[in-house]
């Protein structure tokens, strides 16, 4: 198998390619229904999986030198920058993502931290102006530090709420800087280990509260992206507040938030929180609340969140399939929130998890829309609704009807008859979709 550094660029070689340094199924400038799929798709490099993480679990250290041989603290920084730059290059990925610090060293004081953020930034700033990538979202890491032991906005601690605010500022100034698109809230820690020491009620609206004011100084700033909320049900706390989609809703709405912040949707949150990455996404659409994606997939048989790179085609098509119905990504995309396993430890390694999780995608795409325009499943569902169209059905859809009118109704009902909700022939329609000609 060739070099990393020997590989320029990954191109398009179709199905029949055996190379594995070759897209099968992405083929970015490919039109598809209008779109390029680099437009459809929207690929983003997650910078906290690729360009730092290096290997280590539980039980063991390091198996992967993310330092780029450099000690210099800054410098390194940049060289990992470069690296980021590079690989986006090479595999035709437009957009990218970060925490604050993953691009930056910390330092050892808070004006430190501010400094080489700021430096790191505008290094970005030119990284971008050269090359045309550009940034999807940025976040704060308000969970790695121990002073957030007890969550960020959740904290019990007010001088950690600040400390908190100040971080997010710090972003969003950096996000207007770059040009991105969106900012992403994931719990981190605003959650609890035990009711014993907690006051959901303060944590709460405490949250609500530093929502809102990340929105207000954000759009007096002049910035036009979404505002995102990533549910995850649990981990690295017990309970995680945004739970789910559902629940991250609610919480918008409660709040008054909706509209400035939407979703967004990580396959392998969903499935730790047991619901299907398409019944989040579902749920995100259903409430006007789609925003972004975090592409991955867990392993249906641990507890936690593996983060691994998406290859079910499956979960890819359907996601796509809800992608689509919504219209397409607006200000989100697709970012790969995902890190090659301990033992695939070289730099190729990155690259053919890139490929894989890309052309996963990309399948999930076409066969997305061959499913759209095959219309067996769409046309069953809408069928299976037709008593709401006409008659009693639409008074109550129109919410023209009452309690008196539909019992006065049901008494007059016969032979009620549900027609077959007919499962099994339908998933095999989708069988029939992705395997057949
Ligand atoms: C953690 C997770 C985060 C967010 C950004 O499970 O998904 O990486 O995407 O903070
Ligand atoms: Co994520």
């Amino acid at each position: 198998m060739e070099k990393y550094s020997e590989i320029k660029k990954v191109n398009y070689e179709g199905p029949k390619s055996k190379n594995p340094f070759a897209f099968k199924f992405y083929n970015p400038d490919e039109v598809i229904e209008g779109k390029t799929m680099r437009e459809h798709l929207k690929f983003a490099l997650s910078y906290w999986h690729t360009i730092n993480y290096s290997g280590t679990d539980m039980f063991g250290g390091d198996t992967e030198d993310k330092t780029f041989g450099e000690k210099d603290p800054l410098t390194m920084y940049k060289k990992k920058a470069d690296f980021a730059f590079e690989l986006m290059e090479k595999l035709s990925i437009d957009y990218y993502c970060f925490h604050d610090v993953d691009i930056c060293p910390v330092g050892n004081s808070v004006e430190e931290y501010l400094h080489n953020f700021e430096v790191m930034v505008d290094y970005l700033k030119e990284k971008q102006e050269k090359t045309g990538k550009k940034l999807l979202w940025d976040t704060a890491n308000n969970f790695g530090d121990k002073v957030f032991m007890a969550g960020a906005a959740t904290s019990p601690n007010a001088d950690v709420y600040a400390l908190s605010a100040l971080k997010v500022k710090a972003c969003i100034d950096a996000d207007i800087k770059l040009g991105g698109t969106g900012y992403v809230f994931w719990g981190g820690r605003e959650g609890y280990d035990t009711l014993v020491n907690t006051d959901m009620a303060l944590e709460l609206d405490n949250l609500g509260k530093f929502m809102k004011m990340a929105r207000d100084y954000a759009r007096s700033k002049g910035y036009k992206g979404d505002f995102l909320i990533e549910p995850k049900p649990k981990e690295p706390t017990k309970h995680q507040y945004d739970f789910d989609a559902a629940t991250a809703v609610n919480f918008l709405r409660t709040n008054d938030l909706l509209g400035d912040f939407k979703l967004n949707i990580e396959a392998n949150h969903a499935t730790l929180a047991g619901h299907t990455f398409q019944h989040e996404l579902r749920v995100a659409r259903i409430n006007g609340a789609f925003g972004s994606i975090d592409a991955n997939q867990g392993d249906p048989m641990l507890g936690w969140d593996t983060d691994q790179f998406p290859t079910n085609v499956y979960d890819t098509t359907m996601a796509m399939y809800e992608v689509i119905k919504e219209g397409g990504f607006k200000n989100g995309g697709l970012n790969f929130d995902a890190k090659t396993r301990r033992q695939s430890n070289t730099l190729e390694d990155i690259l053919l998890a890139y490929i894989a999780g890309m052309d996963a995608f990309a399948l999930g795409l076409r066969l997305a829309y061959k499913l759209i325009k095959d219309g067996r499943i769409d046309e069953f569902v809408k069928n299976r609704y037709s008593s709401y169209t006409s008659g009693i059905g639409k008074k109550i859809v129109d919410g023209e009807t009452n309690f008196e009118e539909l019992a006065a109704y049901a008494r007059g009902l016969k032979d009620i008859k549900v027609e077959s909700g007919r499962q099994e022939y339908l998933e095999s329609v989708l069988n029939e979709v992705m395997f057949g000609e």
